[in-house]
This record gives C-alpha cells, sequence and structure tokens, in this order.
C-alpha cells in the first residue's frame, strides 16, 4: 500500500512517481519475454506474407525492431494491447497475452491503485504499450503516431468521452526500460489537475493541447527506473518527450477505475481486476479478456466514424 505521505502528495500535485513499485522477475521480464516470443511468430508470418525479406531470428529484440519497422511492418499496433481509435477490420492485430494480463492484475500494482482510488477496481480499457525507437529512426508519416514518437500535452479526460468526467480514473504509466530525459521519459504540469480541462485540438494527426496554451516552465520531466510507475489524475496535463536516445524506450500506460463508473470508451471491453466486495467477480483468465476484445473487434470492423472524445477539429480555436 501507499502511504498516506505518498497520496497527499497525488492529492496535492495530481501526480506520483514509484521507483521499485512493481518487482522486476514477477511483473516485467515475463512481459519482455512474452513479446519476445510475439516478435518471433509476427516474423514468420511478415516472411510468408513476402513483407520481410527474413525472419531476423539472430538479432537482440531492439535490432530485430529496427529491421522490421524499417521494412514498414506496423509492430507498434500487433504489440499494442488496445484496439486504435478508428479504421478498425476484421483482422487489425491486438497482443492480449496471459503475461500483460498478469501485468494488469499485479497485485503490487493493484495495492497501489486501491491506495487511490478503493478496493473494487475495473480495468479500464484505455491502455497501450509504447516501445518507441529512437526518434533518428522514426519515418515522418509517425512523428506524430503517440505509439512511436513523442506525445503531446495532453489530459486523459481529453481523450475520452465527456461520460467519464466524473470517473475517477487513474493512470498508471509502467517503465519496462529505464525512462529518462534523453529518452523520452513522460513530463506532467504539477498541480494542473485543478485547472480544468484544457482544448484540445488534432495537431499534425495527433489530438493535443496547443502548445501555447502550456506554460513550458511548469514542465516536469519523471524518469523511472524499470518498474517504476508514474501515477497521475485524469486531469494532469501531460506529455512525452522525444526519444533521443540510441535504444528503444518502452512503457506501458494502463488505467483503472472504481467497478461500475464509466470508462470513456464505452465500445471497448474493460474487466474486474479486484473487487473485495465480490472477490469472485473478478477476471482471472486472460483468453476471455483476449475474446472480448476480438468480440468487440468484430462489431467495430469497418465501422465509419467511432467517437472517442468530445472535439471538434473545425473548432476556429483550433485554427
Ligand atoms: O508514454 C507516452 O508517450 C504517453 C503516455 C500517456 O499519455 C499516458 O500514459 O496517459
Ligand atoms: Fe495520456
Amino acid at each position: 500500500m501507499l502511504t498516506s505521505e505518498q497520496i497527499e502528495r497525488f492529492r496535492e500535485d495530481g501526480y506520483l512517481a514509484v521507483d521499485r513499485l512493481l518487482d522486476y522477475d514477477l511483473d516485467i521480464k515475463p512481459v519482455i519475454d512474452e513479446y519476445q516470443s510475439l516478435l518471433d511468430n509476427l516474423c514468420e508470418q511478415w516472411v510468408a506474407e513476402g513483407r520481410l525479406d527474413e525472419p531476423y531470428s539472430d538479432l537482440p529484440f531492439e535490432k530485430r525492431l529496427v529491421e522490421v519497422y524499417r521494412a514498414g511492418c506496423d509492430y507498434y499496433q500487433a504489440f499494442d494491447i488496445a484496439l486504435p481509435n478508428g479504421n478498425i477490420r476484421a483482422d487489425t492485430p491486438i497482443h492480449c497475452g496471459p503475461a500483460v494480463f498478469d501485468l494488469l492484475r499485479s497485485p503490487r500494482l493493484l495495492s497501489a491503485v486501491e491506495s487511490l482510488i478503493g478496493g473494487e477496481i475495473y480495468s479500464n480499457p484505455i491502455q497501450h504499450v509504447r516501445i518507441k525507437p529512437p526518434a533518428r529512426v522514426i519515418e515522418t508519416e509517425d512523428v506524430d503516431n503517440a505509439l512511436v514518437g513523442a506525445t503531446r500535452w495532453h489530459q486523459d479526460n481529453g481523450v475520452a468521452l465527456p461520460e467519464a468526467d466524473e470517473t475517477q480514473m487513474l493512470t498508471c504509466w509502467v517503465a519496462v526500460s529505464e525512462a529518462t530525459p534523453e529518452n523520452g521519459c513522460l513530463q506532467v504540469a504539477p498541480k494542473s489537475h485543478r485547472e480544468g480541462i484544457a482544448l484540445h485540438c488534432t495537431i499534425s494527426n495527433q489530438l493535443g493541447i496547443p502548445d501555447v496554451l502550456i506554460e513550458q516552465e511548469q514542465a516536469r520531466p519523471v524518469p523511472l527506473k524499470p518498474g517504476g510507475v508514474l501515477f497521475f489524475h485524469p486531469m494532469c496535463k501531460h506529455g512525452s518527450l522525444e526519444n533521443q536516445s540510441d535504444a528503444f524506450r518502452w512503457s506501458f500506460d494502463l488505467r483503472y477505475n472504481p467497478i461500475g463508473q464509466a470508462t470513456g470508451r464505452p465500445h471497448f471491453p474493460g474487466f474486474v481486476a479486484q473487487s473485495r466486495l465480490d472477490p469472485d467477480s473478478a477476471l482471472d483468465d486472460y483468453r476471455e479478456w483476449e475474446r472480448l476484445w476480438h468480440e468487440a473487434r468484430a462489431q467495430l470492423a469497418d465501422v465509419a466514424e467511432i467517437k472517442s472524445n468530445r472535439w471538434d477539429d473545425k473548432d476556429p480555436l483550433c485554427a
């Protein structure tokens, strides 16, 4: 559990960084191993489809990812743990593996979550893995893709539907690799969770708060060691820096809310991660989690427009 001092800091500042919260061997290593074998499978598949010349099986994970990326294979959606917000097809890839499912239900993570939002915990489907290459590797068309390049300033409520404005949503940003200002760690604006919702606009393909509305001197980078977690309030303004290092920057952003509250993405599936009142209602089978996502994908495939936020790109304030 978090200390009362940590809880107080979260309430005051709108965020809280906790290093060494997760256990590397229990929470992080199994996920890394799972992504290694996922990449094995994807490379086999891409070779079979003629999209990749060879599987690059002898290369270490990151070098292999660079080759895959250069060949134009979209590893970032195939790795992601949620569907995209638009252009969903019946075969859009998503990764719902057992190690990621265990991370979502990690007792170490959930006990901290319980300290902040109580013991009835729902896994909110707004979640991603972000394995971001060095900026020099990124193709121009991906610079504004927040799974690959830097993330613009935003509030998580601003990228969800307003149905979740009263939801006690908690974002948990988990460092898999070390996160530093050089490799593109998160940055937050302390106490900005009390400033109300800011205007969000789509700026070259990424929804965010226009830079002129952010007081840059407020920005506080949040470095973390592997297994460290940054918790923040859904109104906390945050973004991420560019990865100027030579290595990949790997994180998960997971979200939780009290059971029964709106998630902000009603078309995507969440699940009960923990319930003190009804322990048996918690989901404990990753195959059911995967089935729910596949079911949502079938329903959303080729749907022309899925509304996932409140903003109107034609707003003159965005011009
Ligand atoms: O990791 C990133 O670049 C962005 C993460 C983010 O916006 C979030 O965790 O809410
Ligand atoms: Fe965010």
